[in-house]
């Protein structure tokens, strides 16, 4: 029965619901990265590893919701908006972590990793309420409460502590954060633009052509598997230069 069910699953997915496609490509890219990052390791340093551990782990953590809000979209045809969530609100704090994992060389204080921690956490809680208990206010929740919020984290990382302490680390520390401030602002940007095509507002029309769960998987699948890497290539640089 089971397996019925699943056979039934995937036969509904239609050959033109590309935002079934993106779960499933999405799923796959996350469980391949999970895995890269995890056999990759144990052949760095043992001050890398927790930073590579920490990047297999969100990859990890979405592939496991991603294989969830797969079978929910092929199953209901809906956005999976609480599995999305959860998601979100595990993983992005991790990446909050790496910040702070890769700024320790410089003297980070756990109190910077909390704020962008805390930061976060507003910002997606915010975010949800707009998107699925308060959509008459949607424009409210996400675009000031929980867009102020991304504000200040990206005034951080640019300017604030966390910028201070790259220039004091220097080198390919300087270089990696410089890296992860550019998906923040970027990247991340990329999750309010699928927030207004799939929410009520003022800005309705702007994005309307757009799907908010295939601008979410891209964003996904970028800022997961992009921050990731750009961990993992620190790690390698400075291996690099301990051997020579
Ligand atoms: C792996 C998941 C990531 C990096 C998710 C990031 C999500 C955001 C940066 C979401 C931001 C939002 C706003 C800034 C305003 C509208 C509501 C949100 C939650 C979509």
């Amino acid at each position: 029965m089971k397996s019925l069910l699943l056979i039934i699953d995937v036969a509904r997915l239609a050959a033109d619901d590309y935002t079934g496609f993106t779960f499933f490509v999405g799923c796959m890219a996350m469980m391949a990265a999970s895995a890269f990052f995890f056999l990759s390791m144990s052949s760095f340093d043992k001050k890398w590893r927790t930073s590579i551990l920490v990047s297999g782990l969100i990859t990890f953590i979405a592939a496991v919701h991603y294989w969830y809000m797969r079978d929910y979209w092929a199953g209901f045809q809906e956005s999976p908006v609480f599995f999305r969530y959860v998601d979100w609100v595990l993983t992005v704090p991790l990446m909050c972590v790496e910040f702070y994992l890769i700024l320790k060389v410089a003297g980070a204080k756990k109190s910077l990793m909390w704020r962008l921690i805390f930061l976060s956490v507003v910002m997606l809680v915010t975010g949800y309420i707009g998107e699925a208990v308060n959509r008459d206010m949607a424009a409210l929740w996400g675009g000031a409460i929980s867009g102020a919020a991304y504000f200040v984290i990206v005034y951080d990382i640019w300017f604030g502590q966390a910028k201070k302490l790259a220039v004091a680390a220097g080198g390919d520390v300087l270089a990696a954060h410089k890296m992860l401030c550019w998906f923040v602002l970027v990247g991340w940007a990329i999750y309010p633009i699928g927030y207004m095509a799939g929410t009520p507002g003022w800005y309705e029309g702007i994005f309307g052509g757009l799907d908010l769960d295939v601008v979410y998987n891209i964003g996904d699948a970028i800022n997961k598997i992009g921050f990731g890497l750009v961990v993992y290539n620190l790690a390698v640089q400075s291996s690099k230069k301990i051997e020579a």
